[in-house]
């Protein structure tokens, strides 16, 4: 009895210096253990989370780290809270993007490159697409804008819609389209398959070619899908275009399985750029600086 008693007072009692032992652990815990080793992650069928699960085995120290599936949505929600209490906080983030306007981030340094350089966001257009419809494939040729316009979309979109945001778009910058416009023939109700991923960034490009395309006489549908499907679709004809496809890295792989089947318009946007994103206020700068898990 004596020394059941003892023995449930001493579990007790290391329990209270354990307790004790991990609120001081906590608070002089590195940022790796405040991170829990984690990297927060996208939607699992991005190119993102491809280049990021390479990264973690290209990266030895990272060898061990966890890297969390989550939504785009998701992902900006952790960054806000972390963000607000200034606590550590890694994840795939991207641009264009206006979280780099709404919040003090950096790209952590990726030596190995393993999530790539600047890239380009480019359009493909399935074949027969210029036979059938030369003067949409004209006006989907023409276009090419910049970063700061994409992102301007974007961040209207954030207060309306994106079809909306669109249309200002294309009213504010008519001389522009008036050049991607010139001496092509008005279509006539012709309908045509925009193929599109399911993040901000596209939602920006394929609004902005439907509305220009409604605009001269065509009738657009727009589909989001994983990077995967998208390529897909194009390759097999089953959608018109798309002005999605990351390159020449985040949508590699799915670039090389189709590429004979698809055709490649070039750029229509140059500088982009994805990777390991902490707020300003971390101390680190390096994917190389993070300690690997014990
Ligand atoms: N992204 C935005 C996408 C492409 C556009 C970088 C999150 C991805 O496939 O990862």
């Amino acid at each position: 009895m004596h020394f059941k008693k003892l023995g449930l007072f001493s579990v007790a009692l290391s329990g209270l210096l354990l307790a004790g032992c991990n609120n001081q652990d906590d608070s002089s815990a590195t940022i790796e253990e405040k991170l829990n080793y984690t990297i927060n992650g996208i939607e699992p069928g991005s190119g993102t989370m491809e280049l990021a699960n390479n990264a973690l085995q290209d990266y030895e120290n990272l060898n061990n780290w966890n890297l969390t599936e989550s939504s785009t949505a998701g992902m900006l929600g952790e960054l806000d809270k972390a963000y607000k209490n200034e606590e550590p906080i890694i994840f795939t983030g991207w641009n264009p993007h206006w979280m780099f306007a709404k919040y003090d981030l950096k790209y952590l340094e990726d030596p190995k490159k393993s999530l790539g350089e600047i890239e380009n966001i480019n359009t493909i257009v399935r074949k027969g697409f210029k036979e059938d419809l030369p003067n949409a494939y004209t006006i989907v040729d023409r276009f090419y804008w910049e970063p700061e316009d994409m992102e301007t979309v974007m961040t209207d979109a954030q207060d309306s819609n994106f079809e909306d945001a669109a249309n200002k778009w294309v009213e504010e910058n008519s001389d522009t389209i008036a050049e991607w416009t010139a001496g092509v023939e008005k279509g006539n109700g012709e309908k045509i398959s925009i193929i599109s991923t399911p993040w901000d960034t596209e939602d920006a490009s394929s609004h902005v070619i439907a509305a220009i395309l409604e605009q001269h006489g065509f009738d657009t549908g727009i589909t989001p899908v994983d990077p995967a499907i998208m390529f897909q679709a194009i390759s097999t004809g089953n959608g018109d275009i798309s002005l999605a496809p990351w390159l020449p890295i985040t949508h590699e792989s799915f670039y090389e399985k189709h590429k004979d089947d698809f055709i490649d318009l070039g750029e229509n946007l140059k500088g982009a750029r994805l990777g390991f994103v902490v707020p300003a206020y971390m101390d680190i700068d390096s994917i190389e600086d993070l300690a690997p898990k014990k």
